[in-house]
């Protein structure tokens, strides 16, 4: 178990999402993210819990377990319907990730967001103890600080986005795009995943309240308010992944898999369903693969996993039809009796098997067509046996290409390049796999879970002591 780091504040994290101790982990980077954050230093996490109830949200639910408190929160079907299907899944995310085809905007929706917003501060303000860094997670939730604020909290807010940050070109399709940037202005530290996010908050600010708000420190100062935007990238446990890898591969889901490739290499895939994943090119990629390099068949078995989420979102539907269509024209096309080309399922595994798919895999393919950071990408460098690694194939568009540029870099949108970067990973010598893998694990060592949340922390703790505070005047 974590040992709980004991201080004088408390950490409060708010996430539209929690995972409860005890279920089956939902699919998702940031319930990772924010679980790990807390593990080390104990404290309180509320959000919502999943389920859909039949009534108006009343007090939030408590649970303790090792030193963790879950609050969890309920949303009713409208509010699931127009806030989180709605606002946050059909604007948000199609809008931050660029995809403006799957964007529907709606006053009532906006509302709803708003509405909701409201209903998680009323329901930690009374939760809340005067030492706590209170720390907001991901694009459902920007209005939330503003919403404290209003409600009289004074202590340090933090908000960290997982997901990418638009340019002002991109966000200015969103009417109140300038209400969001100055929601985002009531925070005391603001996080991105990366530079290319902090630029576009940058661009957006500017173009609000002027170039002026920017100084020349990095800090952004708006009348009386100060805030500290920077970039935060997110990692993992790289010595757990890599303890959970060599454990399951004794195990028998891993085992029965392993087995069944019956000596063929493997590429291996997982991903949410969601079409900023870049699945229906992947598959297109293969194809390509197949057909430029046909000694490969028979050889290569791609295994791509992708639980469903987000299912009553339309486009959510859509992408899955597309990707059934394209996985049996694929396996129609090339399997033969004892050979199927794509392995394609929609389901989750316990975390640790996934881990040990991963360190069994020669291929990892991580191919969004925009995505905030991707921590799959970086549990596969640390899944990998590093006296034999296996090969990142990575999207140019992921946050985690920034960091990892040792892996075999691609546009995802260019599939006959991915088709030729499949072979390129297939063929590669065991000295060049040893050199690009020791360097990727580099970089996830020195920017893993607990350097994300720690520097996170710091942040807070600097706003705490005044370094760079969101106060009105006057305020406690
Ligand atoms: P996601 O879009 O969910 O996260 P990602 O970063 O890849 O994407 O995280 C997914 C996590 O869920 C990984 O830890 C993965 O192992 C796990 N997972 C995926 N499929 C699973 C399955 N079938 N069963 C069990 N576990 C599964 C968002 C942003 C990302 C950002 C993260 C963290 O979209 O860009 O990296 O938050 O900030």
């Amino acid at each position: 178990m974590t040992e709980v780091v004991s201080g004088m504040a408390r950490l409060v994290c708010v996430s539209n999402r929690i995972t409860l101790p005890r279920k089956s982990a939902a699919p998702g980077g940031l319930a990772v993210g924010v679980l790990s954050a807390l593990k080390r230093t104990g404290g309180l996490w509320l959000g919502w819990g999943g389920e859909v109830s039949e009534h108006e949200p009343g007090e939030p639910e408590l649970l303790v377990r090792d030193g963790v408190t879950y609050a969890t929160v309920e949303l009713c079907q409208k509010d699931f319907d127009n806030y989180y299907n709605g606002y946050a899944n059909g604007v948000l995310w199609p809008l931050f990730h660029y995809f403006l085809k799957g964007m529907r905007y709606s006053i009532e929706q906006r509302d709803a967001y708003e509405n909701v917003n409201h209903s998680f501060a009323r329901q930690l303000l009374p939760l809340l103890q005067p030492q706590d860094l209170i720390w907001v997670h991901d694009y459902h939730l920007i209005p939330l600080g503003r919403q404290l604020r209003a409600l009289g909290v004074r202590r340090p807010l933090g908000f960290f986005l997982h997901i990418p940050f638009p340019n002002i070109e991109m966000l200015r399709v969103l009417p109140p795009y300038a209400d969001l940037l100055r929601d985002l202005t009531h925070y005391d530290v603001v996080g991105f995943q990366t530079q290319n996010d902090l630029a576009a908050f940058h661009s957006g600010i500017e173009q609000v309240f002027g170039a002026e708000a920017i100084r020349g420190d990095g800090r952004i100062r708006i009348g009386d308010r100060v805030l500290r935007a920077e970039v935060f990238p997110i990692g993992v446990d790289v010595n757990s992944v890599q303890s959970d890898a060599v454990a399951s591969m004794s195990s028998d889901g891993v085992r029965r898999m392993y087995e069944s490739l019956m000596g063929r290499q493997l590429m291996m895939g997982v991903d949410r369903l969601d079409y900023s994943k870049g699945l229906v090119e992947r598959f297109s990629a293969y194809e390509h693969f197949l057909e430029m390099y046909p000694q490969n068949s028979g050889r290569l078995t791609y295994l791509q996993i992708a639980p469903l989420s987000r299912s009553d979102v339309r486009a959510y539907v859509d992408i899955r039809q597309s990707l059934e269509q394209a996985a049996g024209r694929t396996n129609g096309r090339f399997a033969d009796t004892d050979w199927t080309p794509i392995r394609y399922l929609n389901r989750n595994f316990p975390h640790a098997t996934l881990m040990g798919f991963l360190r069994s895999a020669n291929v990892g393919i991580v191919t969004p067509l925009r995505d905030g950071m991707n921590l799959v990408a970086k549990e596969f460098v640390a899944a990998q046996n590093q006296e034999d690694p296996g090969v990142l194939i990575l999207s140019t568009l992921a946050g985690a290409a920034r960091e990892l540029t040792a892996a075999l870099l691609v546009n995802p949108y260019d599939t006959h390049a991915v088709g030729h970067a499949i072979q390129t990973a297939l063929a590669m010598p065991l000295p060049e796999r040893r050199e690009r893998h020791d360097a990727m694990l580099q970089v996830i060592r020195r920017n893993d879970i607990a350097a994300w949340s720690r520097r996170f922390v710091e942040a807070l703790e600097k706003a705490d002591t005044g370094d760079a505070r969101v106060r009105a005047v006057g305020g406690s």
